[in-house]
């Protein structure tokens, strides 16, 4: 019993039939995030906890999940220099490699950094914005197979360029089992401390602090379905980053790039979860079927390839378009986290490229590279979002305050005009406030 890895659609031929296409389409991209009654009322127990409760509650719920008993917060608390020991203890090309991507990614960050701004009016008025880095952020790590080094590194570098007074990692660490690169690349990241915990109590302790894990800000970073409606939960109360659905990528291919290199960055992205989603669009039929069959080749070779076939078989496909507008207008549509570009002259068709998280162009930039270490940042708008959102970065550890230095003859000026809208809205006071600094 073999199941086809890879659902066919032929654009071309369906075109005469535009329904149908569409609800093939439609039906494929379909993505709900999961929002459960009986685990958002487990997770507002959690938080109420924590925020009663407070550490005692971290360390009984750190001691039911994570099957790590404590008697003591310190006990989960690892500081600056054990990092720094994760960081040094790792074999000389580990370290180097997740050295050289920090700071690849680094100074890309460096790039994002707005600048306040100022301007003098005629009267000697001046208006302006006052850029300002939140004073604490909260990165979470998932822990297990999920734990990946160069997420942190994504999440924690743009808080650190931004100039984030402190740094605050959380990762659940079951049975005690800590990932020494998780660590290390926290030690590169600028990250202050790390607390072994995680779920929503982790969620939770962030969010309202406790007698050990300081408030924060804001809270980044991936997370099971508890994490993510503990976020949910406690934003507002801080803010938070996009709540992140399974990963996707969109490949569109000329024809002229080798179809097993296309095959494993599908499969790239289809390695990640059951869910994750890869689609491949040309408007040339044999390069489509030599990619379904480099598809077929490669899969059985694959470290994970259940996953990749499940992931595939659930959400993948091979879709066949006329031209390249088509392939232009499905872009634009499905708005995808990851567009790579596999053309002769990507710049040509870059300009119509309305909605994507990241576009990679030309054939040699394979999504990989983009997820460790040319320097964007890898956490970035899935499910479409990229319609209304861009990649995390700098600016989502800053806020701006307006300024505002009236000069004496600007209060006059402005006086005159507020006092006319405020007697509009019958708030006197503002009016008389005004005008008391009008000079006749
Ligand atoms: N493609 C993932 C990021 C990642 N890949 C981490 C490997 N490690 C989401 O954009
Ligand atoms: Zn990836």
């Amino acid at each position: 019993m073999s199941e086809p890895p890879v659902e066919t659609v032929d654009i071309s031929r369906l075109s005469t039939e535009a329904a149908d296409f569409e609800s093939r389409l439609e039906a494929l991209l379909a993505w709900e995030g999961v929002s459960d009654a009986e685990v958002q009322a487990r997770v507002a127990e959690i938080i109420a906890a924590v925020r009663e409760r407070g550490d005692a509650a971290l360390i009984e719920y750190t001691g039911r999940f994570d099957r790590l008993k404590v008697t003591a917060m310190s006990e989960l608390t690892l500081g600056a220099a054990r990092l720094e020991q994760a960081f040094h203890g790792l074999p000389a090309e580990q370290r180097d490699a997740l050295a050289q991507a920090a700071e690849r990614i680094r100074l890309y960050h460096e790039r994002q950094k707005p600048a306040s701004w100022s301007y003098v009016e005629e009267d000697g008025s001046v208006l302006g914005q006052q850029v300002t880095p939140l004073d604490r952020a909260g990165i979470y790590v998932p822990g297990g197979k999920a734990a990946y080094p160069s997420s942190v590194l994504m999440n924690a570098i743009p808080a650190h360029v931004a100039g984030v007074r402190e740094i605050v990692m959380v990762v659940p660490t079951p049975d005690g089992v800590l990932n020494e690169l998780v660590l290390a690349a926290a030690h590169l990241a600028g990250v202050d401390h790390v607390f072994t915990i995680g779920g929503a109590q982790a969620v939770a302790a962030l969010a309202y602090g406790t007698e050990s894990v300081p408030r924060v800000d804001k809270i980044v970073g991936p997370g099971n379905i508890y994490v993510a409606t503990a976020k949910r939960a406690v934003f507002g109360q801080v803010g938070i980053d996009m709540i992140a659905g399974p990963s996707e990528i969109l490949v569109v291919s000329d024809g002229g790039t080798d179809p097993e290199w296309l095959a494993m960055d599908l499969f790239s992205q289809a390695e990640h979860d059951e869910d994750a989603q890869a689609l491949l669009v040309s408007w040339d039929a044999r390069h489509l079927a030599e990619v379904e069959a480099a598809i077929a080749r490669l899969l059985p070779t694959l470290e994970r390839e259940a996953i990749v076939r499940q992931s595939l078989a659930r959400r993948g496909a091979l879709i066949r378009c006329r031209d390249r507008a088509e392939a232009v207008t499905l872009i634009n549509r499905i708005a995808p986290e990851h567009l790579e570009l596999s053309l002769a002259d990507p710049h040509a068709l870059l300009p119509e490229v309305r909605h994507a998280g990241a576009i990679f162009m030309g054939r040699y930039t394979a999504e990989a590279l983009g997820d460790y270490c040319a320097g964007p940042n890898h956490v970035l708008p899935t499910s479409g979002t990229a319609r209304f959102s861009s990649p995390l970065g700098v600016y989502d550890f800053q806020k701006r305050s307006s300024l505002i230095h009236c000069s004496e003859a600007g209060a006059s000026a402005l006086g005159r005009v507020a006092s006319v809208l405020a007697r509009g809205e019958s708030l006197t006071a503002h009016a008389r406030s005004a005008e008391y600094r009008i000079k006749e």
